[in-house]
């Protein structure tokens, strides 16, 4: 099996095992504003499905990152080429020490802290994502940046009562001692999942999150986006996804990063950090961008 252990050596070798992650239109890319085509005729995407959805989603440690399952009720319905089904979203981090940026895409050669995948396949054209997965026009990854928090408390006291007070777990038990399957007071956030990373640990373990509401997740203002036809990130590189790139970050403090950088475990036992692959050449694409 692949791993990132090695950084960039290790990427060097995905060819010669997995063909397609030496081919002409890779992910992930450096986006160079400068070169970027403005297409004024962009639509903001129409995520139908995106708030709070009842229900129980599996959280796992596929030993690449960590992955959430997302129910097909989350659909892109407008702004694309036909309309894509959520399957799936998952992370890609830093860490060679503690801190240090880990996104896989960048912008003018800034990288930002880490950057979350939410992965859709053309359910107007495919039966399932398996089926999508290896097809030109088969899959759509909404891609974000994390940067960190500009005013950061985490470090204070305050900061750590008020994250470590509202752990996921907390909302279950708040519905459990409800007795009905009410809505949860709340849907868990980007800082619970960190904050329950521990509990799979190493690769191949899993777990049930109640409730998910990915919109609550991302940054208000989905306007402004890169646009540009890639590949799978990760072996087997497939040239299968329509990229958006999004333009505004997440914010996350100090704390959730080192503890998303430091918690996992690959399939080796290390240390899962640095699960960023590095840029690709552009070739003869042409990244697009939803605003001037
Ligand atoms: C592969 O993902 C992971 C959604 C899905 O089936 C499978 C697998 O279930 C999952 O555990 C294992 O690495 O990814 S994948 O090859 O299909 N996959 C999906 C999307 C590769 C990583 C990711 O590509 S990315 O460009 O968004 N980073
Ligand atoms: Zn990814």
């Amino acid at each position: 099996h692949w791993t990132y252990a090695e950084g960039a050596l290790d990427q060097m070798h995905w060819p010669t095992k997995y063909p397609a992650c030496g081919g002409k239109k890779q992910s992930p890319i450096d986006i160079q504003q400068r070169r970027v085509r403005h297409n004024p005729d962009m639509l903001q995407l129409e995520l139908s499905g995106y708030d709070a959805q009842k229900g129980t989603f599996l959280m796992s440690n596929n030993g690449h990152s960590v992955q959430i399952d997302l129910p097909p009720t989350m659909v892109i319905t407008k702004g694309l080429p036909g309309k894509y089904t959520a399957v799936q979203m998952h992370l890609h981090w830093g860490g060679w020490d503690l801190e240090a940026s880990g996104a896989e895409h960048t912008v003018d050669g800034i990288r930002y802290m880490a950057e979350l995948h939410v992965v859709h396949y053309n359910s107007d054209k495919y039966k399932s994502f398996t089926e999508a997965r290896d097809k030109p026009d088969g899959l759509a990854v909404l891609a974000f940046f994390y940067d960190r928090n500009a005013l950061d408390f985490s470090g204070c006291q305050l900061g750590e009562v008020i994250a470590a007070a509202t752990p996921l777990l907390a909302s279950t038990v708040i519905a459990a001692q409800s007795g009905e399957e009410t809505d949860i007071l709340r849907t868990p956030t980007t800082a619970d999942f960190i904050s329950t990373l521990d509990k799979i640990k190493y690769a191949g373990q899993s777990m049930n999150i109640s409730n998910i509401d990915v919109r609550s997740m991302l940054p208000e203002n989905l306007n402004h986006f890169f646009r540009y036809q890639g590949s799978l990130t990760t072996p087997p590189c497939y040239e299968s996804i329509l990229w958006t790139v999004f333009d505004t970050p997440i914010t996350l403090s100090h704390n959730q990063i080192r503890k998303l950088e430091s918690t996992l475990m690959d399939m080796d036992n290390k240390t899962l950090w640095n699960d960023y692959r590095i840029a690709q050449p552009l070739n003869d694409r042409v990244v697009e961008s939803s605003f001037l």
